[in-house]
């Protein structure tokens, strides 16, 4: 299974999304984030502080990272959507987020965030996270990939 990193920054009532501009999930609002390079022995954190520096230009340090949880995402229909997801916030960097070759970085009010522009997944555990509730969940994407056969969504206790 593809492992992989979401994260997210929060300053005050906002928190910031990148609009990915190619690749997978293209034309989507998420996280920061992508794949964990588990070959060369690099670690969740590791990973979210590398894309975090790639693709919006920000540095900051692993106790600045708090584990938010796990989602997986499941297709028997196309293979390209299953992914293991570590998800973070992260409370404190170094620089501004700016945009990349990849991603286009934006705040957001986190009451007023454009579900219909973020993957289908994200209304449901978008709640859980906004509510600082670390979570576990998941998610098994019709055929057409636009929503869900079953899905199963916990707090992490
Ligand atoms: P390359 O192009 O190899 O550099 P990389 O940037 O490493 O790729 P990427 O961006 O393809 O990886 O990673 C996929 C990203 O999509 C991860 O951050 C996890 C995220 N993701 C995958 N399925 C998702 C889903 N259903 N809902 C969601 N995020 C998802 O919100």
């Amino acid at each position: 299974m593809k492992l992989s990193t979401l994260c997210f920054l929060l300053k005050d009532d906002q928190i910031l999304l990148a609009m990915k501009k190619r690749g997978f999930g293209e034309g989507k609002w998420n996280g920061v984030g992508g794949k964990v390079n588990t070959a060369a022995g690099e670690t969740v954190e590791q990973c979210a502080l590398r894309e975090m520096k790639e693709e919006i230009g920000v540095a900051a340090d692993e106790g600045d990272l708090e584990p938010m949880g796990m989602l997986r995402f499941r297709s028997i229909f196309e293979d390209a959507l299953n992914w293991d997801v570590r998800i973070f916030f992260l409370h404190a960097w170094r620089g501004e987020p700016r945009e990349s070759e990849e991603v286009r970085p934006q705040w957001f009010p986190a009451a007023h965030l454009p579900f219909a522009e973020m993957w289908p997944d994200d209304r449901h555990w978008f709640p859980y996270l906004l509510a600082g509730k670390r979570m576990e969940g998941e998610f098994f994407f019709n055929e057409s990939g636009d929503g869900f056969i079953d899905f199963s969504l916990a707090e992490l206790h």
